[in-house]
């Protein structure tokens, strides 16, 4: 049977702004309160999804979320018409308005994880939301996520469903920005590495000091549960802390793995070497895995975390070829492409780099990888897929339409206050449910 690896994109929302609503996200904190483009942060991922899917990768649309959130703001003491409700929280209340605006669904990688039906104990492709409580303004997003994905993956033959987990810092889940699937064949049972920041109940275990760990090893291990995957092919491996400290809030701005490669940096894990050798043990020798370590003489931890180097998608093409998408700024910096320029010379499978301009999304700290939800799925399963949500040329015309219809040029912080704004957002989300033939999945809609 024929299997591939889909990826699904965030759409960016109609109300994309620069809010620095994520302590320990560098560029989040330094482009605060910066004016935003929506329009040409839509379009620039419009492009990516376009540039892969004319690769002749399988790429799909993930919908964005409803914001200003008014119903969050209700549940906060906020009454009145919608309008008033906005009007007071600007007013008593402006960094709440900020967050219940923030846009933060366009980043797909924090939205879920997912394990392939060729890992699962049931044969299905398993979906767990995730919970993002770390941040207030993300916290906002696993229900309607949830709907969102039960939309695109509705056939109960094929897709199973969780809820996302309990909504607590013990169980903090980031989603599939720290799970990373490792295997010899998208068809063949992979290992699952899922890296935490810290563990919950243990306070003796090492931690970071300066910004938060956001996802612990017992929210690893639930998902894990839930999926119901064999312990013979999952990998635990904890981050290591003073690269959190340093601004690596998720795993997939220090690593990025595809099939037989993991791509990563000398600093990213605590317990290395064990860790790596528990890997190859367990990824077994049905094909070379290849371990890509960038040490620090060649790119330090802060220029990967300005260029997003590992944030970077690594993708097989139908070729066989694997190819790293990687955002300009990889390209802007000369130890960074040189890198690059000599890694697609080496001896790995990785043979060719692209470069697409993310900036909007960047200047959030969400690079091509984070604007990604990966899922490994056979022929039958894509089959079941809601075949609205899948890129096309035509698809990608009419979200462009879509956008240049909807969207503002431009958004500054006074603008989150104007409620104009949702009933904008509204009828934007409003067509593109029609669109994209999801149903009601937003709130606003069920009345
Ligand atoms: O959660 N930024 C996001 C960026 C997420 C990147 N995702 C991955 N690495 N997979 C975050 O920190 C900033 C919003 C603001 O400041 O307006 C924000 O939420």
């Amino acid at each position: 049977m024929n299997f591939f690896e889909a990826n699904f994109d965030g759409l960016v929302g109609p109300t994309h702004n620069y809010a620095g609503l994520s302590v320990g996200n560098v560029a989040s904190l330094s482009n605060a309160k910066n004016s935003s483009s929506p329009r040409q942060a839509a379009k620039q991922g419009l492009s990516k999804m376009k540039a892969l899917h004319d690769l002749g990768m399988v790429q799909g649309v993930l919908a964005p979320q409803e914001r200003p959130d008014v119903y969050t703001l209700r549940r906060l003491g906020f009454t009145g018409t919608d309008a008033q409700v906005i009007a007071k929280a600007a007013k008593q209340a402006p960094a709440v308005l900020r967050a219940v605006c923030s846009a933060s669904s366009m980043w797909t990688a924090n939205a879920a994880t997912i394990s392939p039906s060729a890992d699962t104990h049931d044969g299905k492709v398993h979906f767990t939301p995730a919970n993002l409580t770390n941040k207030f303004h993300r916290s906002l997003e696993p229900v309607t996520t949830g709907r969102i994905l039960q939309a695109m993956f509705r056939d109960p033959e094929h897709f199973a469903h969780h809820t996302h987990l309990p909504d607590n810092d013990h169980f903090g889940d980031e989603g599939a920005a720290n799970h990373t699937r490792l295997c010899s064949a998208y068809g063949k049972r992979g290992v699952e590495l899922f890296v935490f920041g810290r563990y919950a109940f243990d306070s003796n275990q090492p931690a970071p000091k300066r910004f938060p760990a956001r996802h612990t090893l017992e929210a690893c291990e639930a998902v894990a549960r839930l999926h119901g995957l064999s312990g013979e092919h999952v990998v635990y491996m904890q981050q290591n802390p003073d690269v959190i400290d340093q601004g690596v809030f998720h795993n997939d701005v220090i690593a990025v793995g595809n099939q037989n490669v993991l791509f990563y940096h000398q600093q990213a894990f605590v317990d290395k070497q064990n860790k790596l050798s528990e890997l190859q043990r367990k990824f077994g020798n049905d094909a070379e895995l290849h371990l890509i370590e960038v040490k620090d003489s060649d790119v330090s931890v802060s220029e990967a975390i300005k260029t997003y180097l590992f944030n970077t998608q690594v993708i097989t093409l139908p070729s066989g070829e694997m190819a790293i998408i990687a955002p300009t700024e990889c390209q802007e910096s000369h130890a960074v492409s040189s890198y690059l320029a000599a890694l697609v010379q080496q001896h790995t499978p990785i043979r060719h780099v692209h470069y697409y301009d993310v900036k909007q999304s960047m200047r959030n700290g969400g690079g091509p990888a984070c604007l990604r939800l990966r899922v490994a799925l056979s022929e039958q399963e894509k089959q079941a897929v809601n075949p609205n949500v899948l890129m096309n040329d035509t698809l990608f015309s009419t979200l462009n339409q879509w956008v240049d219809k909807h969207y503002r040029d431009e958004i500054s912080e006074a603008d989150l206050a104007d409620p104009q704004l949702l009933d904008e957002s509204r009828s934007a989300l409003d067509e593109l449910t029609r669109i994209l033939g999801l149903g009601s999945v937003y709130q606003f809609q069920q009345g």
